[in-house]
């Protein structure tokens, strides 16, 4: 395993086809069509990565590996799916890490607020060995992780008052994403939080049955939260990654070269991905602001307060995913910051 070019170390190469009853093809390539789900649409970043992952499979099999991609929980939330391809009925999909906690547990050290300061941090943590070890956890559970793409940073909308302060919080009622972590860290900043899949959001909002969200501009703007949401406040409170899955059932299934096939394009589309994600959540403040949302910037002493009044909740799942692990994130980022 991991005899393949530097780029290539990103890939997960958990999983080879050891331990499946499926017949594993030997060599070659086969004629197969591949399904790939996502919960953003065709113009958010990642839907734009997963095209140019279809166009990249295609090329480097002469047009036999055929992805389907399916935008918009058109195949189910990032839940749904994930266990779409644990039963081997979907073959990919790119969930965030976050509501996938309730089968890996440790992808929670990525929910913990204010760890990265930049996406350079990220990367650092997320391609290094550490994600590396989240990645290898992926096979127990029928899955494949070939790398991670990014959903972002974080920040808050919603139709009440700007937040500025940590009290401002207080009494909103805001959806989280099925994670355990934020809704604790919610729960402990006074807010109301309400886990929800993705897709029941916008109508969510627009019904004010919840007053507020949070995610990163890009997908405020490309699922146009802004026609139901007045304020945008931003928070940069936590770093959500993508992370990049294939059915293990699937897998097994395929040859060397198929898989490598697989693996090199995750990856390429993947710096496609971020950097396309990084430029739009750029552009993406200024087209709210136009789209008529009101903008506010929390200063970072009140960034710290927040993190001060989470802390308690951090310490303590610190102690569920493992000390140690959560140590390794802290170092590894401290590393990246020198
Ligand atoms: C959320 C996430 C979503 C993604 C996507 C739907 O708020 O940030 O953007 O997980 O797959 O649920």
């Amino acid at each position: 395993c991991c005899t393949v070019p530097a780029l290539l170390l990103l890939a997960g190469c958990g999983g080879g086809s050891s331990a499946s009853s499926a017949q594993p093809a030997a060599s070659g390539i086969q004629e197969r069509t591949i399904k790939a789900g996502i919960g953003l649409n065709q113009d958010h970043p990642e839907g734009k990565g997963l095209k140019k992952f279809a166009e990249l499979v295609s090329q480097k099999s002469g047009g036999k590996l055929k992805v389907q991609p399916f935008y918009d929980a058109q195949l189910g939330d990032d839940k749904k799916m994930t266990e779409a391809l644990q039963g081997g009925l979907q073959e990919i999909t790119i969930p965030s890490t976050s509501p996938l906690v309730g089968m890996i547990k440790e992808f929670g050290i990525f929910d913990f607020p204010f760890v990265f300061h930049d996406e350079k941090e990220a990367d650092a943590v997320l391609d290094g060995p550490l994600g590396q070890k989240l990645l290898e956890k992926l096979p127990e559970h029928n899955l494949i992780g070939l790398g991670y793409w990014e959903n972002g940073f974080r920040n808050l909308t919603n139709s009440k008052h700007p937040v500025v302060k940590a009290e401002d919080f207080k009494g909103l009622k805001i959806r989280t994403m099925q994670n355990q972590v934020h809704l604790e860290a919610f729960q402990a900043l006074g807010a109301n939080p309400t886990p929800m899949a993705f897709s029941e959001v916008f109508s969510a909002l627009e019904s004010k049955t919840v007053d507020g969200q949070e995610n990163p501009l890009a997908t405020i703007k490309t699922s146009k939260f802004n026609e139901v949401q007045q304020y945008l406040s931003v928070t940069k409170h936590v770093y959500t990654p993508f992370v990049f899955l294939v059915s293990k059932k699937f897998w097994d299934k395929l040859s060397p070269e198929e898989q490598q096939i697989l693996k090199e394009a995750a990856v390429e589309a993947g710096i496609y991905q971020r950097e396309l994600n990084r430029a739009e959540n750029r552009k993406a403040l200024e087209e709210l602001k136009n789209a008529g949302m009101e903008v506010n910037e929390v200063s970072e002493e009140e960034r710290a307060n927040m993190q001060a009044i989470i802390k308690p909740v951090i310490d303590k799942f610190a102690k569920e995913f493992g000390e140690d692990l959560v140590k390794e994130m802290y170092d590894q980022v401290e590393k990246a910051r020198q």
